[in-house]
């Protein structure tokens, strides 16, 4: 009896496994999954770097990836989500250019049923945790803080904790994660030290080409006020490296007259680091592909996510490249081993 019992098993077994493996109701993981990711655009070489580790990542997984570069407006984006919807695309994966204006959207893929990851940047809209499976990325505030910190210990360590500090600032794209929030981190440190002012901030758009022109009339207004700027802090490397040219050609030494402060750490940001223009960059990676991949992977076991993942760089510890060799890792140590 036992024995015709366990052979009563095994076919049971042997059906449902026939049954799972093919036909309409074929579970996802049996096909190729298709994922749309709408990206901002290639602003930056942290961008690049970000659209490279998406690509990559979805390859090595097998994904059919449809991608769009939206080239930073928001209207495209739409589009590219709205398309995603219609081609019928088993994830979405977005970095919004933006917080706000995505309600609309938002709501026509969840009215769809397509889990959405959201990469680097997050949106701002009522009940958000409810329209996406996760926000994968950096802390930007904690980057702005970094920043700070760096500075006042930098000042300390070149004697000049004590002077009046002038300090201009290039703000990232205006309503982004990343300029709000890094804005938000310096100044939570800065506040508390009365020596120092933010005399001009205006947004260089993540680009080093406006950077360069900001950095430009920084400089002439500077000029015409009869004012010194002693610090650049520029919210990613591609601004400070437009404004490390602008500096330069006014006849300034970057990195000496004025100290420069980049975030992403980009590999031109350690040369220029290695060169002596720019004084420090402080760690935001990219490589968001790999974890984009795994979340898919853990919402097609059927695991809920938390709602922050923090990227697996960000060990703020062992990220600060700086012209300080004693306490932070040295720039020239790193410069040829930068894949981004
Ligand atoms: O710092 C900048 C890019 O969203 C963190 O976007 C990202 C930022 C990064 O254009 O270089």
């Amino acid at each position: 009896m036992k024995k015709l019992i366990s052979i009563f098993v095994v076919v049971i077994m042997v059906f449902s496994l026939a049954a799972c493996g093919g036909g309409a109701s074929a579970p996802a993981a049996d096909r190729q999954l298709k994922v749309g990711f709408a990206q901002i655009g290639s602003e930056s070489d942290w961008r690049v770097g970000s659209t490279n580790s998406i690509r990559q990542a979805c390859e090595e997984a097998g994904y059919e990836l449809l991608f769009v570069d939206a080239n930073q407006q928001q209207n495209l984006q739409v589009q590219a989500l709205r398309d995603f919807i219609t081609q019928g695309v088993d994830y979405i994966g977005f970095s919004p250019v933006v917080e706000t204006g995505w309600d609309q959207v938002m709501k026509e893929i969840k009215d769809a049923g397509i889990p959405v990851i959201m990469l680097d940047r997050n949106i701002d809209m009522p009940n958000r945790d409810d329209f996406y499976e996760s926000w994968i990325g950096a802390n930007f505030v904690h980057e702005g803080e970094r920043a700070a910190t760096w500075l006042i210990e930098y000042l300390e360590h070149i004697g000049r904790a004590d002077e009046n500090i002038n300090i201009v600032e290039l703000q990232g794209t205006v309503g982004s994660s990343p300029a709000i929030d890094r804005k938000t981190g310096f100044e939570n440190i800065i506040n508390s030290k009365s020596n120092f002012t933010i005399s001009q901030s205006q947004t260089g758009d993540f680009t080093t080409e406006l950077g360069k022109e900001v950095m430009e009339s920084f400089l002439t207004r500077a000029q015409a006020d009869g004012v010194k700027i002693d610090v650049l802090f520029a919210h990613n490397d591609g601004m400070a490296l437009g404004a490390i040219q602008a500096i330069r050609e006014a006849g300034l030494k970057p990195g000496d007259d004025i100290i420069v402060i980049g975030i992403d750490a980009v590999k031109l940001a350690f040369e220029a680091i290695v060169a002596g223009d720019q004084n420090v960059t402080i760690e935001c990676s990219p490589l968001l592909g790999p974890q984009f991949v795994e979340s898919i992977q853990a919402l097609e076991r059927g695991e809920t996510l938390p709602k922050i993942i923090y990227s697996n760089y960000d060990d703020y510890d062992e990220t600060l490249y700086a012209v300080f060799p004693d306490k932070y890792l040295k720039a020239s140590d790193y410069v040829d081993s930068r894949v981004y």
